[in-house]
């Protein structure tokens, strides 16, 4: 052995088995090699093709509406990083398979198998229909601006649910817009880097005793429509900020706020996305 395989066989990492939902996804793409820090196996899952497999990883594609699939694949499992879903407004009965189905399997199986944490990603439509002009805490009442935002309402409530009831712990990450870069006027306030993401991720597995809590994942950017300060005991410090995106938007943001919905709410577009009807084939048929 060399002196630098010695090295990393005696450096111990903090987990055994961490799961990796939504891996072949946007942000499970950046999420994953972090996680090869933190764990000895890292469990990667998706619905999607999940690309070239570590030596470290096992890979598994799975449907989270399917109860099976997913218990076996919480076998084994420390914490879950589950980014798995839809991820935008889509027709009630897809989202109900991925989202409210899929997130039930999760935790059921979870609670059975013994994982100790989730780091479940929520979303700021959950209370995307607070006003521009308020900042929302983790307290402020649920306002979801879509059936997509009511999923992760669905999502908070139920991982509070399995705190209380099993002790079985969750961080809600309710985060803004998690991109390379912001793509809109609005993105410049809900910004989220992804290295900035990276550590969220980390302070939500790491910190002791979380319990149920709530954060909002954005970065450090010159205006916010939140307030973290409930949440400051998971230690997160953003180190980004959208300033070097602002001078893309300044010419296309008249203030036209108060006329528009789509300006007026903090869910901006996704405000009037919905209700979406269900995809139809060519004869007419609801898939
Ligand atoms: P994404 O859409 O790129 O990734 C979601 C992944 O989940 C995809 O790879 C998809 O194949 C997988 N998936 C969908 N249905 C599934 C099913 N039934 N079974 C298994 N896997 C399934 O979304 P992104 O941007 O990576 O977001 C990750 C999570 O973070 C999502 O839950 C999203 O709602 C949430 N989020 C993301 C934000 C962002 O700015 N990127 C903002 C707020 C929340
Ligand atoms: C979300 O919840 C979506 O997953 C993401 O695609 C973005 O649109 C983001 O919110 C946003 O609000 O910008």
């Amino acid at each position: 052995m060399t002196d630098s395989n010695l090295g990393r066989a005696a450096a111990k990492k903090p987990f055994r088995r961490l799961l990796l939902t939504g891996a072949a996804g946007n942000l499970g793409k950046q999420v994953r090699g972090a996680l090869a820090d933190w764990a000895d196996i890292v469990r990667v899952s998706d619905i999607a093709p999940l690309g070239e497999v570590a030596s470290h990883e096992e890979a598994a594609i799975v449907d989270l509406a399917d109860a099976g699939a997913v218990h076996a694949l919480l076998e084994g499992v420390d914490a879950v990083v589950h980014l798995g879903g839809i991820s935008v407004e889509a027709p009630f009965e897809d989202l109900l398979e991925a989202n409210i189905r899929g997130l039930y399997n999760l935790y059921s199986s979870a609670h059975k198998q013994g994982v100790k944490r989730i780091v479940y990603a929520s979303s700021n439509h959950a209370v995307g229909f607070h006003p521009v002009t308020s900042v929302v805490d983790i307290d402020a009442p649920l306002r979801p601006d879509g059936l997509y935002g009511v999923t992760k309402c669905f999502g908070e409530a139920l991982s509070r649910y399995y705190f209380d009831r099993f002790g079985l712990e969750t961080v809600c990450l309710r985060i803004g817009s998690s991109f390379e870069q912001p793509k809109s006027a609005r993105m410049l306030v809900t910004y989220l880097s992804y290295r900035d993401l990276i550590e969220l991720v980390r302070c939500s597995l790491f910190t002791n005793r979380v319990g149920h809590a709530i954060v909002y994942g954005v970065s450090n950017n010159r205006v916010s429509w939140v307030d973290n300060t409930k949440a400051a005991f998971l230690g997160f410090r953003p180190q980004d900020s959208s300033e070097p995106f602002e001078h893309l938007f300044a010419a296309s943001a008249p203030d036209t706020r108060f006329d528009d919905p789509t300006q007026q709410y903090q869910g901006g577009p996704f405000v009037l996305a919905g209700p979406m009807e269900p995809q139809r084939n060519a004869a007419g048929e609801g898939q």
